[in-house]
């Protein structure tokens, strides 16, 4: 259970909570253009011609020998999973969103150039701003689990919830297939695009079309907006899902190019969610204005009569929807020890076998080098840091212990001299933010090589001079098979120059195929050791132990 003392109150529920939407006033414009003009053509069409003649499609023909005929049950169930998931997923993703709340459409986020942000802070560009510091509040009436600082909770929502929203899909999309429905659903000739835009002209014109029986088939501007939202908006929510993986990402940078940059696709990603919320609004007012009971019977029993039973039984299903986003609440305050497992439980075995076998392999050239690198974390308040800085890290020694057969205590030139590898990589951060830097440093490899561990060691932990959240000291670890990968390194330099302070200096670490918490900054030692549950609270990590986040986040 997380308390609520004064230190967590204070990472979770802070004084400032204002919430405000900005967006980049060119954005606005075109986005509003984009949407008035349909209607602007549809009120000077009804001016001019009235309102256009909707011919009765087929389909929607009671009675009709072919066509699909009401819905069975596998529809019905479908259509409940669907709904209780994707909430479950809206609303762990908006809790997602706040933890860097601007989109981009660079995969930079240099500060200034988001299109959206929904906070009412510029960042200051004349003081350290971690992101950390940016993350923003948001309801738990609107959010899973909410609050502020909650993104390792939410992911885990997101992470289970998503299995539920992917099965539901192709389970249902399998049925349309192999039966009739898929009728009603795809369109099969072109005269629908015309069909479509008469409907809306009527809408437009706050005119109801004719409206065919649901039981049977739908008004053209319904079935495509059905269609668009199973066959494009739920697709591309899931590969612009997977464009935000540091492990995919970073071993197929051409992958997140796809959808315009790592950016991008998180911007798009924001935007299927806002074409939900959307569709589910105008779906929900329709279906109630058309005949609330008729349509609730189709789709809750599967009957095509006025009797109300299905009206109670289907807003008795979205209480029970609702109860899930309360309990999901307390599970998340009271129990996120449990919850963080069963997400461990539930994803990490498939990780293991798919994302954490793609070694990176990135190619960025020097000009695509981030301007401004988004800074994280708390930095050393220790003397003993302090006085290292003071003199250039000069007397620094990196000390290595544990199971090894070689302990060592090693300067930077000693490190230098073990060997030096350099690369161009982009750096995704849990919350959301992405920047492209060059690193330079010692392979993690060769440092193994030169301590020789011992059999029974199978992690590496690495401690920081700086806090965590809630505890003096950082950490971080890593399974010694994931060290040994390409672009693991002990980086002394970033950008050419020695790592400066707020980056790290004088040593981190740097793991491309995860997210950047695990890249532990100013390093004071590293243990080998055999298991991380030995270490902490057992979790792998200070955000693993305290804020729940995953121990192996190739996502
Ligand atoms: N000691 C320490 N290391 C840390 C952190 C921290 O809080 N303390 N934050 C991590 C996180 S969440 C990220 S995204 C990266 C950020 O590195 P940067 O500040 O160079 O961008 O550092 C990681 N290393
Ligand atoms: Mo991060």
């Amino acid at each position: 259970m997380i308390h609520f003392d004064e230190a967590h109150r204070a990472v979770y529920y802070p004084k400032d909570r204002r919430f405000r939407v900005w967006i980049r006033p060119s954005f606005l414009l075109v986005l509003l253009i984009l949407a008035l003009c349909p209607f602007i053509l549809a009120w000077v069409q009804n001016a001019s011609f009235g309102l256009p003649h909707i011919s009765p499609s087929a389909a929607s023909q009671e009675g009709t020998a072919s066509g699909p005929h009401g819905f069975p049950f596998w529809i019905r169930g479908s259509h409940f999973a669907n709904l209780f998931f994707l909430f479950m997923l809206m609303r762990s993703g908006l809790s997602i969103l706040m933890e860097h709340p601007r989109l981009y459409l660079n995969d930079d986020c240099t500060p200034g150039t988001e299109w959206i942000r929904f906070t009412p802070l510029r960042v200051p560009l004349d003081r350290v701003w971690t992101a950390k510091q940016d993350g923003r509040y948001i309801s738990p009436l609107v959010a899973t689990p909410g609050y502020t600082h909650t993104v390792g909770i939410a992911r885990s929502w997101h992470f289970i919830t998503v299995y539920g929203f992917v099965l539901t899909g192709v389970f249902f999309v399998i049925g349309l297939l192999t039966t009739e429905q898929w009728r009603r659903l795809v369109p099969t000739s072109p005269d629908i695009l015309v069909q479509a835009w008469n409907t809306f002209v009527h809408y437009a014109n706050f005119r109801l079309p004719p409206e065919p029986n649901g039981f049977y088939g739908y008004n053209a501007l319904q079935q495509l907006a059905y269609f668009a939202t199973i066959f494009i908006m739920a697709p591309l929510s899931i590969l612009t899902g997977m464009a935000m993986s540091p492990a995919l990402v970073n071993r197929f940078p051409v992958y997140a190019r796809l959808f315009g940059g790592r950016q991008s696709a998180r911007s798009l990603h924001f935007l299927m969610l806002v074409g939900f919320v959307g569709f589910t609004i105008v779906h929900v007012t329709l279906v109630a204005m058309t005949g609330f009971s008729r349509n609730m019977n189709h789709i809750v029993l599967g009957t095509d009569n006025l009797r109300p039973l299905g009206m109670i039984l289907g807003l008795a299903g979205i209480a029970v929807v609702i109860l899930s986003w309360i309990v999901a609440h307390y599970v998340s305050w009271f129990f996120p020890r449990y919850l963080q497992h069963a997400q461990k439980a539930m994803t990490q075995p498939a990780k293991l076998v798919t994302l954490d076998r793609l070694l990176p392999s990135q190619h960025y050239r020097k000009d695509q080098i981030s301007p401004r690198f988004w800074p994280n974390g708390k930095m050393p308040v220790r003397e003993d840091w302090k006085q290292l800085a003071a003199d250039d890290f000069k007397d620094y020694k990196l000390k290595v212990a544990g199971l090894v057969e070689n302990p060592v205590e090693l300067s930077l030139t000693a490190l230098r001299a073990l060997g030096g590898d350099e690369f161009i990589t982009m750096h995704h951060c849990i919350q959301g933010w992405t920047g492209i830097a060059q690193w330079g440093g010692l392979p993690m490899e060769k440092l193994i090589e030169h301590v020789r561990p011992k059999p029974s060691a199978k992690v590496i932990a690495f401690y920081s001079y700086g806090p965590s959240l809630f505890t003096p000291t950082y950490y971080d670890t890593q399974q010694m098979e994931n060290a040994l990968k390409p672009e693991c390194i002990l980086a002394f330099e970033m950008n050419g120059e020695p790592l400066p302070a707020i980056h790290g200096a004088p040593l981190r670490l740097r793991v491309e195929n995860q997210l950047g918490y695990k890249m532990v900054k100013w390093i004071e030692r590293i243990e080998f050791v055999e298991s991380e549950k030995q270490l902490g609270k057992g979790e792998g990590g200070s955000n693993e132990d305290d804020e729940y986040f995953d121990l192996l986040p190739n996502i």
